[in-house]
């Protein structure tokens, strides 16, 4: 391993030995926080199993607005009988094992099987992205600078976290006080048997740290009928792709100082100048396939003497993708960051950083080992970091002194080329079939609808089921994803935004526009936005139906007894079927965000709520449905303002 060795590198000006001298110990990390990382760990609540009554309440009530009476009533009965009968007996179970599995959340296992054993391609179903804001400062865009200061930023929050310096995630409720040194400094001496308590006091919720092992050093392995998550938090190495080809090179020394930036850079130049053309057969596009088809072809890999090469890929910290070309516009910024062109990704690797040819930088996310939570927290610190302490300027052209570089060369056979052929027409043909397209809207943002007392979120999520209705013509089942990472081992909850409310509401914009005039809708919009909070707020606190019943039913499973009739049901799968799949999050680091359809005939939503205006980026399978879809959500939130303003709709 080398080490920064500066006698190594030559300057070309003063500002480069400025920078080089001040490369010290404490450019290590991105902060030291007086709170160790899993102080609050120990002491975090345990995400609760609601009641089996509750749970087929809220199952009900979700299902009202999808059903007809006599699908409603059939959908009733069958849930009165799983109630009383085999899911009373599943629920205790459920339980039993809870009880015996202190350590965890009764999700954990079912949700993490739940990703591992789907074999459809995490590619476009699974992996969402998230793209960064420029560099403020233009000039540190170009690439090689951009993707040598984001790489630098990210190892030293992966150092920060292991050095258990990094910061605990907590939501904030009154952030001035709570947020001060002082407060910090109570909190780190209360013992951490006791330390969340010590924070929920003043309204501050620590949120769950467990995931964050495996962001670093992590990939998904294909195996046959289920995948594995596999670390090696050992390895010092990072993966770099450009092309299609695959290097590596240590950017840690043997006790986990960065390398220099200058060196980093200087092997950032070396792989850029030699990956020029694209690889014959680049094997990133196996990892867009089928799971059982690329486990048996990884199988033929490793068979063929790539096994060190294997290792080297799932081992790596992370995955940096240099792009070669430039990015025209946010659609080809959606297309890039969701699904790249196929060659130049390893879609199993925990995350990859893509920087494109114009600097332009996201991360794409391998989603079975964690949530949106996670990942943001981690692209928040390594935006932050890398514009305010970046670790090379543009001037910087440090010359080449790069030998460490590896690139990795695989043996190939007939069978394993044909494969990546294969795997490559396949991927070519989904990617053309998918759409992305986003909505600016600019006559409110969050300001405006707090001014106004409305929930933004439930107002965003009431424009999409209006706009539903009226592409629809009925109301349709819709996912909102929520963190449960207020508790131990949670992961997510589902919200269900298609209520009887916003039904109610939705034919009134539609169906019966001239009926109503703006203060009665507003009064409708207002009981969208009450009960929405209150959905979100049961969501948040793990009181769901969601999880619960896919517990229930992944217990049945597991016993390898019948499924119950319950599940059967066809208004229990429709209301899985999600043709509305959403997920906001709001962050100052964060440009643009997305992931695909969950099913063949929906929307995929990803939206973000701006203090003046409104945003979502929305993906399909059907070009011109989406086009009349965000048509429809703009007229919605259109009549929305009017209404506000107390103007009668237009008809
Ligand atoms: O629900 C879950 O358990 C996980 C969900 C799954 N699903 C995406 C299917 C809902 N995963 C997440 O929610 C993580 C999503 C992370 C990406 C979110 C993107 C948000 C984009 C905001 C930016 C839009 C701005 C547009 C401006 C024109």
């Amino acid at each position: 391993g080398a080490g920064a060795d500066d006698a190594r590198y030559y300057w070309r000006s003063t500002e480069h030995a400025l920078v080089a001298s001040t490369w010290d110990l404490d450019h290590h990390y991105v902060h030291r926080s007086i709170i160790p990382t899993l102080h609050f760990q120990p002491s975090l609540p345990r995400l609760p199993i609601p009641e089996l009554e509750d749970s087929i309440k809220r199952y009900m009530a979700a299902q009202k607005p999808l059903l007809g009476d006599n699908e409603y009533r059939n959908t009733e009965k069958l849930a009165m009988t799983f109630k009383n009968g085999v899911g009373k007996d599943l629920h205790r179970n459920l339980i039993e094992l809870d009880k015996k599995n202190f350590h965890t959340s009764y999700i954990t296992g079912p949700w993490l099987d739940m990703y591992l054993s789907s074999r459809d391609p995490i590619v476009l179903n699974f992996n969402p992205f998230i793209t960064l804001k420029r560099d403020p400062q233009e000039s540190y865009n170009n690439q090689l600078v951009r993707a040598t200061n984001l790489t630098v930023s990210a190892i030293k929050f992966r150092n920060s976290l292991r050095s258990h310096i990094l910061e605990p995630d907590i939501y904030y409720v009154n952030p001035e006080w709570s947020k001060s040194k002082a407060f910090k400094r109570f909190l780190s001496l209360l013992p951490t048997w006791i330390s969340w308590y010590g924070a929920y006091f003043a309204e501050a919720y620590p949120l769950d740290m467990s995931q964050y092992v495996h962001l670093f050093n992590s990939s998904r392995v294909p195996k046959q009928d289920k995948d594995e998550l596999f670390s090696d938090h050992a390895a010092r190495h990072l993966l770099v792709m450009r092309n299609g080809h695959f290097y590596v090179f240590d950017i840690l020394d043997p006790i986990g100082n960065i390398l220099h930036p200058y060196e980093i850079q200087a092997h950032l130049i070396n792989i850029l100048q030699d990956g020029e053309t694209v690889a014959e057969y680049p094997l990133g596009y196996l990892t867009t396939e089928n799971r059982n088809t690329w486990a048996a072809v990884r199988e033929q890999l490793l068979q063929a003497g790539n096994e060190e090469s294997m290792y080297k890929i799932d081992s790596a910290i992370f995955c940096l993708c240099l792009d070669s070309f430039i990015v025209q516009n946010s659609t080809h910024l959606s297309h890039c960051m969701l699904h790249g062109y196929g060659y130049n990704r390893w879609f199993d690797k925990s995350f990859s950083l893509i920087v494109t040819g114009d600097g332009t930088a996201g991360i794409n996310f391998e989603h079975s080992w964690g949530d949106g939570i996670a990942v943001l927290r981690f692209i928040n610190e390594v935006y932050t970091d890398s514009t305010k302490h970046p670790a090379v300027t543009p001037r910087s052209t440090a010359v080449l002194c790069s030998t460490n570089v590896e690139k990795l060369e695989f043996h190939m056979n007939e069978s394993i080329q044909s494969a990546v052929t294969v795997a490559r027409q396949k991927f070519d043909k989904q990617i053309h079939k998918m759409t992305v397209k986003p909505l600016e809207f600019r006559k409110f943002g969050k300001k405006y609808l707090i001014q106004e007392r409305m929930s933004p979120d439930a107002v965003f999520q009431l424009a999409c089921q209006v706009a539903a209705y009226r592409h629809f013509g009925k109301m349709v089942p819709t996912y909102e994803a929520c963190s449960t990472a207020g508790f131990k081992h949670g992961r997510t909850e589902t919200i269900r935004p298609a209520t009887i409310y916003t039904k109610q509401c939705a034919q009134a914009f539609i169906r019966d526009r001239k009926k109503y005039n703006a203060q009665e809708l507003r009064k409708l919009i207002d009981s969208c936005s009450k009960y929405h909070k209150f959905l979100q707020m049961e969501a948040a606190l793990g009181q769901g139906f969601d999880r619960h019943l896919f517990a229930l039913r992944y217990l049945a499973e597991s016993r390898g007894g019948p499924i119950p009739e319950f599940y059967q049901d066809p208004a229990y799968q429709y209301i899985n079927h999600n043709i509305l799949s959403t997920s906001t999050l709001s962050s100052p680091s964060v440009f643009l965000g997305g992931f695909g359809p969950v099913v063949p005939d929906g929307f995929g939503i990803g939206y973000n709520i701006y203090d003046y205006w409104l945003g979502c980026n929305i993906t399909s399978y059907m070009e011109k449905d989406l086009d009349e879809f965000l048509f429809s959500l703009e007229g919605s939130l259109s009549d929305f303002f009017d209404v506000f303003e107390g103007r009668s709709l237009n008809t």
